[in-house]
């Protein structure tokens, strides 16, 4: 019988879930970075094995205040994603696993949860992570706890062996071809977005919201037009630098990575816009997809 599951991966922000979803898949699908709150949407990924489908939705990392309604929007996200997850795979940094912050979430968890002590290859008091592992096996209640590491690609697949064991007995859900049933318009504004949180410093990759305005797929080239929104004019400035030089560095960046993902040369045209303060304004927000219409 063919096993499909919907898995929500959960974590504090920096754990390491989007780099543990890539390592899943074999691909660079959703972006990374040190700085956190990279991830702000839920975003899915597939995974397609033999006789089994595990559909992954990576998620924003856990505030616990919200500082503006973009960041409510993100812990929303989160939310939703546990209501129809049949498990839940929580990252936790195998260094600090300040499992207590996920006391909250303890009974509303109610499928098998699968816990991952990511970043083991940072760890280097081995003992410590053992008694971790026993800690947090008592805390949460469940038997399936393992050390990773998402960037060395170490024990990955028994984790998802463990997740093909535990899902249901189901047809896919999604087409077995499909790494994901996001469009590439959002993946290509994603990859831009990467860039931004690499080169720039401070609050501006907080302040931006990408967009691919058009996308025109061609033979040779495809022709992709986005558009940076900042929230202020002196984040415009920034954003551009003296004489063009960053918008023009983040531009050759943002076309290698993207031509990278999609295996195709592209011709890519970005335009900043001031949307003043659009991180607190319902309506932007609304369009920018992070609420509900
Ligand atoms: N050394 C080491 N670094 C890791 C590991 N997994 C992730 N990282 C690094 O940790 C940083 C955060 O990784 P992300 O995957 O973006 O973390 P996230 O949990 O998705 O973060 P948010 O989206 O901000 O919530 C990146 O710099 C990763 O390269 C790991 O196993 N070992
Ligand atoms: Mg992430």
């Amino acid at each position: 019988m063919f096993k499909s599951a919907f898995i929500t991966i959960l974590g504090l922000p920096n754990a390491g879930k989007s780099t543990f979803l890539n390592a899943a898949l074999g691909e660079d699908l959703v972006i990374t970075n040190p700085k956190a709150q990279t991830t702000r949407h839920r975003i899915k990924g597939i995974l397609n094995g033999d006789g089994y489908q595990l559909v992954f939705s990576d998620t924003p990392g856990i505030i616990e205040k919200s500082a503006y309604r973009l960041q409510e929007a993100m812990m929303g996200a989160v939310n939703e994603s546990l209501e129809d997850a049949d498990a839940v795979l929580l990252i936790l940094d195998g260094q600090y696993p300040k499992v207590e912050q996920f006391e909250a979430y303890k009974n509303r968890i109610t499928c098998p949860l699968v816990v991952v002590m990511n970043k083991a290859d940072l760890v280097t008091d081995q003992d410590q992570l053992q008694a971790d592992i026993t800690k947090v096996k008592e805390y949460l209640e469940t038997e399936h706890v393992y050390a990773a590491s998402a960037l060395e690609s170490f024990n990955i697949d028994g984790i998802i062996k463990t997740l093909v064991e535990l899902a249901p007995d189901h047809p896919p859900f999604y087409d077995t071809e499909s790494i994901s049933d996001e469009n590439v318009r959002f993946l290509v504004s994603e990859m831009i977005r990467e860039q931004i949180l690499t080169q720039f410093k401070k609050e501006i990759p907080y302040s931006v919201e990408v967009n691919v305005t058009e996308y025109n797929e061609k033979e040779k080239l495809d022709e992709i037009y986005a558009t940076i929104n900042v929230e202020r004019d002196s984040q415009k400035g920034i954003l551009l630098g003296r004489g063009g030089s960053a918008i023009k560095s983040l531009g050759i960046a943002s076309r290698k990575r993207i031509e990278e993902f999609i295996k195709k040369k592209i011709f890519l045209s970005l335009t900043v816009k001031v949307k003043k303060d659009w991180r607190s304004d319902e309506q932007q927000l609304k369009r920018f997809g992070y609420l509900k219409k």
